[in-house]
This record gives C-alpha cells, structure tokens and sequence, in this order.
C-alpha cells in the first residue's frame, strides 16, 4: 500500500493496517535535545518499551526528503550524529521534504505526520510554550497552535521550566487544549514533580486518559490534548536547584542574542552543562516514563475500537 506523503517503515504499515496501537516518537529530542550518544541510546531505549507495552513505536523525521513514519536502528544512528539537520515545524516541514533536506520533528510537526498516518498518541519529552519576555520577544511555540488543531494526544512531562509556564497555560486555556495532570493536581515543571500552578484537569490512569480522548471524539471536539505526567520522584530535580541553572542560561541567551529555533536547544545544552549532566539525566527518565503511558493508552484505545467494531457485528 502507498501512503500519500509518507512513507512508514515495513512494521509501521503492517501495525496501521491491523489496526494495532502505534506510539509516535519526535526527534528533535534527539538532534536537537540530547548529546550523542545518550540522544540514539535513549531513542533505542523508548523503541523498546513500547514494544514491551504490546505497541508499535514509530519515530518520525525527514530523511532526505522524506517523510518517515517509523525509522529503523541505522536511520537512528544516522540522525543522532548528522550535522545541519533542519529542526522541523509546521513552517518548514514541507519545506524539508520539498527540498529533499534532512530534518527531525518538533511536537508540531510530529503532531502533523502522525495525524496523517493516523496515529492517535505521541510521547515527548516537554513542549514548547511561552518563552519568559514574550511581551516583548514574541516568542511562542507553534507546539501550542498544533495542540489547538491536531487530534493527537500528547504526553509530556509538562512545558519545559526554562519557559513561562503560567503564560503557556493561559494560551492553552484560550485555545481550548485540554490540560490532564496524570495522578496530579499540579502541572508537572519537567525536571521538577511540581510546579505550584495547578493542572486544569486530573485523571488517574491511561485508561481514563483513553476513556476521554473517545468522548472528545463522539463530540466531535477537535484538536489534540496535552497530558502532564511528573517525573518519578527519585529521578526529579528539585525546583529551586533548576531554577538557579535556567537563570543563570536565560542570561547567557540574552547576551548572545539566541533567538527564533535556537533558543530550546541553547538552554538545554547549557543546562546539561551547568547541571553536570543531571538535567541529562532526569530527561532521559522522564522521556521513558512518558513513552510507557503514552502506550498503555494507545493499548487502551486500540482495545476500545476493538471491542467497539466487534458489538457493531
Ligand atoms: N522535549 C525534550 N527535549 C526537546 C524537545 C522536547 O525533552 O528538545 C523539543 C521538542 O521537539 C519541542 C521543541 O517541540 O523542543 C520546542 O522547540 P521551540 O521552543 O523552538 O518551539
Ligand atoms: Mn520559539
């Protein structure tokens, strides 16, 4: 079967075909996000526990133009280490495949290629949002707009702390993106279990998480919903100890004038190397700990739609 747009890699299409559950994975995270080789070891890593959870994972980027749900261990490989890679949204996806360049995916543009492939689940790390000074820089993430209008879930540990998180949470609000703490009543801070600002709404498991996105879909409620699950507490970083790191970088991006794509992926190396490899480290567990709820529900959606077309017999 060909696919109009992208291409899916041989168990991708067999796992869509049979209508098995499917986790969409990004990558930026691993171009942009994480050093070689932890970024191609943690992409590994999360490819296995989907597996492990009864899912197929499906790593999304654009390779030499094309767009490729579902990359094999050299693609992997290929991408953690390639230079000038284009990191990819909404803007410039097309563009990238137009033009035959290489480039990983953002939420957004992942949010995109996954819809198309119709894939319902996706698992990050954290989303981008309101930069801090965004009454005056203008800086918002096109993650936020994506949320509004792509039909999928998306598990996150938060917005990342280097944002404004109060600021991305209004815009969400506005854009009527439903915002689930998981097991919380506080939106989770990435690195940190808390944030002190409370989640918009709280469900208990992936299950229910499953249950909801269902009755969005009878209602006909559009768009994607964005799921706060909190770092496992011995992996957490406490709040006071990030925030003294994340100043100490934003300062540092004001002074070289960072701007536009640079900045997410300025502050994270720079927190890497302040935090001496520990908000490394908290990434990476956070990212695995996404990865396996983001597949229990898509298991539990699968399941529904399952049990569903067997009672319409
Ligand atoms: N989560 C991580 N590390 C990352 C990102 C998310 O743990 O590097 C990436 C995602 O791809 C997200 C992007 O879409 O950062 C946000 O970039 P920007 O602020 O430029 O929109
Ligand atoms: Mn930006």
């Amino acid at each position: 079967m060909t696919h109009p747009g992208f291409t899916p890699s041989a168990p991708v299409a067999d796992a869509l075909s049979s209508e098995r559950p499917v986790v969409a994975l990004e990558s930026t995270i691993i171009t942009h996000g994480m050093p070689f080789p932890q970024n191609v070891e943690t992409a590994r890593a999360v490819e296995a526990i989907v597996r492990e959870e009864g899912a197929e994972p499906a790593t999304i980027a654009v390779l030499d133009g094309q767009l490729r749900v579902g990359l094999n261990e050299d693609d992997l490989e290929r991408l953690a280490q390639a230079k000038d890679v284009m990191k990819l949204s909404r803007a410039d996806l097309a563009y990238a495949v137009a033009a035959k360049r290489t480039g990983s995916t953002t939420v957004a543009a992942t949010m995109i290629a996954a819809h198309l492939a119709g894939i319902r689940v996706f698992a990050t790390g954290g989303i981008g949002g309101v930069h801090r000074g965004a009454e005056s820089s203008f800086d918002i993430s096109a993650d936020l707009d994506e949320l509004a209008r792509t039909p999928v879930i998306v598990v996150s540990a938060g917005a990342k702390a280097i944002l404004d998180l109060p600021k991305t949470m209004e815009v969400l609000e506005t854009k009527g993106v439903p915002v689930v703490g998981l097991g919380t009543d506080e939106l989770p801070a990435f690195w940190s279990r808390r944030s002190g600002i409370p989640a918009p709404l709280r469900l208990d498991s992936p299950e229910a998480i499953a249950a909801f996105q269902r009755t969005r879909e009878e209602l006909g409620i559009g768009g994607g919903m964005l799921i706060g699950n909190p770092v496992p507490s011995e992996d957490e970083l406490r709040q006071e100890t990030v925030a003294v790191w994340i100043d100490t970088a934003l300062r540092e991006a004001g002074e070289k004038r960072i701007i536009g794509k640079a900045v997410t992926p300025f502050l994270l190396q720079r927190l890497f190397e302040l935090s001496e490899g520990r908000s490394l480290a908290t990434n990476i567990a956070l990212v695995r700990n996404n990865v396996r709820v983001a597949s229990r529900i898509a298991v539990s959606l699968a399941n529904a739609d399952l049990a569903q077309a067997l009672s319409a017999r």
